[in-house]
């Protein structure tokens, strides 16, 4: 009986199977953090090996000259999932563990898009957009609203910010993952609870890694690792750094199953390569360039079970896959993990500024890999043409074939053919943040003059800020390091006015 069962809905499982998917696609966007132009194999370094992403990047199309709108992560996210620019808004700064939405519920994300579409979106891994309503009215001991449902993410596992901020626990659908009702959360980013140790009084008790000096992730101690800001309780729920790259696989490799017959949207912001880096141990060792490098490796494991799943389910032809960097690659970003000094002849930055990464407005700050795949219809290969994250919005509709919802995503234009291997051109121009704003159009770069900083000692990041306006020809002078400004005064002015004009 059961076999003739079988027998008869083995058709129809089979249709079900792959017919509404086909129609509708899955999209799958891999966010590395902090992960450098530089830092795979695939972009030409032969410090490292990554496979995985190497063997995506050969049957997808790699891009070299790809965006992201900002040189830190919660501004460089905010763009990417609304389509708006960060600088038009000045509160998108690196949040707090305990910040408030940065995205309102009112606004409309790519998750909103995929969701109205009949998708089903998911959101896991890094977060650093803020929940709830206000800064530190979070109850982290039961539901934290608004949140990732609030804003298009049917489904959410995430961490509220980055691994080296409190709260040090996944938050699932909006409440603490695996909550112990034994240890109740508190969070605060003001002043430390009494009896708490820290890692400035109590360095005794960092027992995996320590804080660089001056930094000031020397706060709570959660798994022997000092953070910024204060938390208290939390038990059973706290994350093990070492098990964070496997938590972030297994839940990925769950929602592809579960939803393995519809359509989804899936986010995947990975911890790699963000700091504190404390790869588990399969990984430790193996790059010979420390927990940095062990990292990298253990985000290329990541790529790779997360495609693995694909292919095991049958949805690897079918899934237009998008693999990206939130920022460009920084060194010493607070813990005494030796990236520095491990580093040899890598290099995060790959052929541009020298330390000019993450925080910077070199190219390294935000240009960052970018790899696409959807077997049926991207091309094979290398893009040069010029693309932003800001643009992912309306390409991705135009992919589904949505419009635009009104009012929605204005700074967002269509570049799907771009995506898709068949324009060569690409953006006409890129717009990016970090201290000023800068534009490029072809080889030419300008940078807008400022007051802000020109160096940040502690990461030692040149941050590419000067008084006066800058010039640069990126194809000559991929390092930004000569000033053309004065040579090309029509250059300059045309720049200047197309910047002006979007701001
Ligand atoms: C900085 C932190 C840095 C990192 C960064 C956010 C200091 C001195 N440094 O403020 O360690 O956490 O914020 O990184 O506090 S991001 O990739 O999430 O933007
Ligand atoms: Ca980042």
């Amino acid at each position: 009986m059961r076999k003739l069962l079988l027998f008869f809905c083995t058709p129809f499982l089979l249709w079900a199977q792959h017919s509404p998917n086909a129609s509708k696609p899955n999209v799958l966007l891999i966010v590395a953090d902090d992960l450098g132009y530089g830092d795979l194999s695939c972009y030409g370094e032969k410090t490292i090996h990554t496979p995985a992403v190497d063997a995506l990047a050969k049957q997808g199309l790699r891009f070299t000259n790809a965006h992201t709108t900002a040189a830190t992560c919660t501004p460089s996210r905010y763009s990417l999932l609304t389509g708006l620019y960060n600088w038009r808004r000045n509160d998108t700064g690196i949040a707090d563990g305990d910040a408030a939405m940065v995205i309102c519920p009112e606004q409309t994300t790519i998750a909103d898009l995929f969701k109205t579409a009949g998708y089903t979106t998911g959101a896991i891994g890094k977060w650093h957009l803020g929940l709830g309503a206000e800064k530190g009215g979070q109850d982290w001991n039961g539901f934290i609203t608004p949140g990732a449902s609030d804003i298009g993410f049917d489904y959410s596992y995430l961490m509220a910010a980055t691994a080296d901020r409190v709260p040090c626990v996944w938050i699932e659908n909006q409440r603490v993952a695996n909550y112990d009702p034994s240890a109740p959360i508190s969070v605060s980013y003001r002043a430390p609870f009494e009896g708490e140790p820290t890692g400035k009084n109590n360095p005794e008790l960092l027992t995996k890694l320590k804080p660089s000096p001056n930094h000031g992730h020397d706060q709570a101690i959660v798994n022997g690792i000092s953070r910024i800001g204060y938390m208290k309780g939390g038990g059973n729920a706290l994350w093990k750094d070492e098990n964070i790259a496997d938590t972030i696989v297994a839940k990925t490799v769950n929602f592809i199953q579960k939803h393995k017959h519809t359509p989804f949207f899936l986010y995947v912001g990975t911890n790699d390569v963000h700091v504190p880096r404390y790869p588990h141990r399969r990984f430790v060792g193996k790059s010979g360039m420390g927990y940095r490098g062990d990292a990298i490796l253990q985000f290329d494991w990541t790529v790779g079970e997360i495609l693995k799943a694909l292919k095991d389910n049958g949805l690897y032809d079918n899934t237009l896959i998008i693999l990206t960097s939130d920022n460009g690659p920084v060194v010493d970003d607070g813990y005494q993990d030796r990236a520095e000094e491990l580093l040899g002849k890598h290099r995060p930055w790959g052929p541009f500024h020298n330390h000019g990464g993450k925080y910077s407005n070199y190219e390294a700050g935000t240009r960052v890999p970018f790899i696409v795949s959807y077997p049926k219809k991207v091309k094979r290969g290398v893009s040069d043409a010029a693309f932003s994250q800001i643009d992912l919005f309306a390409s991705l509709a135009a992919f589904i074939g949505k419009p635009v919802p009104a009012g929605a995503a204005t700074d967002s234009a269509n570049y799907l053919n771009a995506l898709l291997g068949k324009d060569k051109e690409g953006r006409p121009y890129i717009i990016a943040s970090a201290g000023s704003l800068s534009i490029t159009v072809a080889r030419w770069k300008y940078v807008e003059p400022n007051n802000y900083n020109a160096y940040q000692p502690l990461t030692r990041t040149d941050l590419g800020n000067y008084p006066e306006e800058r010039l640069y020809d990126l194809q000559e002078d991929p390092m930004e390091l000569a000033n053309v400004a004065k040579d090309y005064p029509d250059v300059v002015a045309i720049l200047k006015t197309l910047l002006d004009k979007e701001k």
